[in-house]
C-alpha cells in the first residue's frame, strides 16, 4: 500500500512538485513548471516583473495562483494517483509578502472548481503585487527599524537578523509610508508560503517559525510576533498578520477546489507551509545540530542546523526556525558562481573544466595572493560599493587569479560562518559548482573538514514532502522521529567524499588571518 505525500516549491522562477512514497522511500514523481515559459502573459522576466528602477522586485500573487492549476493539472495528466494522497505541504521563496483584503477569507472560503484560481480570486488583493527577496529598495527603512530596535546586535538578538532589505519588515514599512490607503485596506498579510498554503487550505494558513523568522517581526526565542518589532515597522500590523506556528502543523482538509477539479484526496490534510532554505534544510537531510551545507549556486550559501538560538552579532548571519525543530542558521554571499564566472569571463576561460584545469597549476595558498570578488555590492560582508581588489597577485596571472577567487570565497565562508560555532564532521555540498573535485578540494583543506557532495535536484520540494509525511504521522499520534523519516531520501553521492589533506590545512590556518586583513583593509 503506497503511502503517498506531495511537496510543492514556490521559487523564484518555477513551482516544483515532488511526490514521495514513505511505504518504498522513494521519490516518485518530479515536475517543474518554469513561470516565464509556462505563463508568459505575466511578461515576468525570471519570475520578476519588469520594473525601470534596478531596486525594486516584484513578482505577481496571480502567478503564483496560476501556476498551482497549472501544475495540478499537469499532475492528473500524468497520472499521479492524487486520489491517494495523505498530506500536501510546500515552501516558497523567502521574504516575498502578499496583501490581502476584507474579501479574501470569504473567496478562500468559496473556491469554485467551475472557474480558475485566477478568476476564484479575483478582488481580493490590497497590493496588486508582491515584493519578493530580490529587492533591495528599502535601506531607508533598514535603518528606521535598526534605529528604533536598538542597533545591529538587538535587531538579530530580537529576531534572528540584522534588518536587511529584502526582509518582509522593511518592505511593509515601505508600502505603509507610500501607499497610507492601500496599507489601511489590507486586512491580511501573507508570505508567499502562507499564501499558498491558504489556496490549498481554502483558509488563511499561519507562517511558520521557519518563514517567520525571516520578516524581522518575529521574536526569534518565544517564536510569537515581537511587540518592539511591530511598533518600529508599521501601525496595527499584528491585526493583519496570521498566527505562527510550527510547520507541517495540520490547517485542515485541503480545499474541495482541488478535490472536484483534480481528484486530490478529499481526507489529504494541508500542512503549514515553509521557506524554501528551512524546507532544504530537511530535504538535505540536516537534522542534526551542527550538520552544515554548502550550496555553490548562482550566490553561495552557507547553512544548517542549530538547537539553540544563537545570534551574529555583527548581523551578517540569519536564524530561522528549522522545521525539524529548533534552529537554522543561514548567510548568503551574492558574489558566488556570479563572481566565478566574471573571472572566466575576464580571462576567456572555456569553461569550468578549464577552471579547474588551470587552478591545480597552482599551489596551496597562492603563495599569498588574495582576490576579494565583490563584482555586485556583497551582502556578506556588507560591500555597497562593488569592485574587486588584488593583493600579492599579478592580474596577468591567469592561473593564479582562478585559484585566487576560489580561495578568497572559502575563506570568506570560513571567517563570516564562525560566529556559527560548529565543528561538522562533514560538510554536504550542493549546487552547480559542487561537481568539481578540484574545488571540492580547496573546501574540504579551507574548512580542514571532509566533504560530501548531495546532489538533490529539488531539495525544498523534497523537504516539503518530508514535511508533509511529518505533519500527517504527528496528527495520527506518531510522534515521527525526523531522522528516521529522512532516512534513505538524503544519500549522499557514492564516492564523492572528499578529505583535507592535513599539511594544506594549516597553510590556510595561516592565511585567514591574512585573509581577514584584506578585508578590513578593501572595506576601509
Ligand atoms: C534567503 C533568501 C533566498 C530566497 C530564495 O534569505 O533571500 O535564498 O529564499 O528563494
Amino acid at each position: 500500500m503506497p503511502k503517498l505525500f506531495l511537496g510543492l516549491d514556490s521559487s523564484t522562477q518555477s513551482l516544483s512538485a515532488v511526490v514521495i512514497d514513505l511505504a518504498t522511500r522513494k521519490v516518485v514523481y518530479e515536475k517543474s513548471l518554469n513561470f516565464d515559459k509556462a505563463l508568459p502573459q505575466y511578461k515576468t522576466q525570471n519570475g520578476v516583473l519588469p520594473n525601470r528602477d534596478p531596486l525594486v522586485k516584484h513578482s505577481s500573487p496571480l502567478l503564483w495562483a496560476d501556476a498551482l492549476d497549472l501544475i495540478f493539472a499537469a499532475m492528473k495528466k500524468d497520472g499521479v494517483a492524487l486520489g491517494d494522497i495523505l498530506a500536501v505541504s510546500g515552501s516558497g521563496q523567502q521574504h516575498g509578502s502578499v496583501y490581502l483584503n476584507d474579501r479574501a477569507e470569504k473567496a478562500l472560503a468559496k473556491l469554485d472548481p467551475k472557474k480558475s484560481l485566477v478568476e476564484n480570486l479575483s478582488g481580493i488583493f490590497s497590493r496588486k503585487t508582491s515584493p519578493i527577496w530580490m529587492d533591495s529598495s528599502t535601506a531607508k527603512e533598514c535603518a528606521e527599524i535598526r534605529k528604533q530596535l536598538g542597533g545591529i546586535k538587538a535587531t538579530a538578538q530580537k529576531t534572528g537578523s540584522d534588518a536587511f532589505e529584502r526582509f518582509t519588515g522593511p518592505q511593509i514599512r515601505k508600502f505603509y509610508k507610500t501607499e497610507k490607503a492601500a496599507y489601511a485596506k489590507t486586512t491580511h498579510i501573507a508570505l508567499v508560503s502562507s499564501f499558498m498554503a491558504s489556496l490549498l487550505a481554502g483558509k488563511i494558513a499561519p507562517m511558520d517559525f521557519g518563514d517567520g523568522a525571516g520578516m524581522n517581526l518575529m521574536d526569534i526565542r518565544k517564536k510569537n510576533w515581537h511587540a518592539d518589532a511591530l511598533a518600529a515597522t508599521a501601525p496595527k500590523l499584528k491585526d493583519k498578520l496570521p498566527p505562527l506556528a510550527p510547520s507541517g502543523k495540520t490547517i485542515g482538509k485541503v480545499s474541495p477546489y482541488f478535490v472536484e477539479k483534480f481528484g486530490l484526496n478529499p481526507e489529504a490534510l494541508a500542512t503549514i507551509w515553509t521557506g524554501d532554505n528551512p524546507a532544504s534544510v530537511i530535504g538535505l537531510g540536516l537534522i542534526k545540530s551542527g550538520q552544515v551545507a554548502i550550496s555553490l549556486g548562482t550566490s553561495d550559501t552557507f547553512f544548517g542546523s542549530m538547537q539553540k538560538c544563537q545570534t551574529d552579532a555583527h548581523g551578517e548571519g540569519h536564524v530561522f526556525g528549522s522545521p525539524a525543530g529548533g534552529y537554522m542558521t543561514l548567510i548568503c554571499f551574492k558574489n558566488g558562481s556570479l563572481a566565478r564566472e566574471k573571472v572566466r569571463g575576464l580571462y576567456g576561460i572555456a569553461d569550468w573544466k578549464q577552471f579547474a584545469e588551470l587552478l591545480k597549476q597552482t599551489k596551496p595558498g597562492n603563495d599569498g595572493a588574495i582576490l576579494l570578488p565583490w563584482f555586485e555590492a556583497e551582502i556578506v560582508p556588507r560591500v555597497n560599493q562593488p569592485g574587486i581588489h588584488r593583493f600579492d597577485l599579478n592580474a596577468k596571472n591567469v592561473a593564479a587569479n582562478c585559484r585566487a577567487i576560489f580561495e578568497a570565497q572559502m575563506l570568506s565562508m570560513r571567517r563570516h560562518s564562525q560566529w556559527m560555532q560548529v565543528s561538522p564532521e562533514q560538510i554536504f555540498v550542493t549546487g552547480g559548482a559542487s561537481n568539481d573535485r578540484a574545488l571540492l578540494q580547496v573546501l574540504a583543506d579551507v574548512m580542514n573538514c571532509r566533504v560530501v557532495r548531495i546532489e538533490v535536484s529539488k531539495s525544498a520540494a523534497l523537504g516539503a514532502a518530508l514535511q508533509a509525511a511529518h505533519g500527517f504521522l504527528s496528527t495520527a499520534g506518531k510522534n515521527p522521529s525526523w531522522k528516521r523519516l529522512v532516512t534513505g531520501f538524503t544519500k549522499p553521492v557514492a564516492g564523492s567524499e572528499i578529505r583535507p589533506d592535513k599539511m594544506v590545512a594549516k597553510i590556510y590556518d595561516a592565511m585567514i588571518k591574512k585573509y581577514a586583513a584584506c578585508e578590513q583593509a578593501a572595506l576601509k
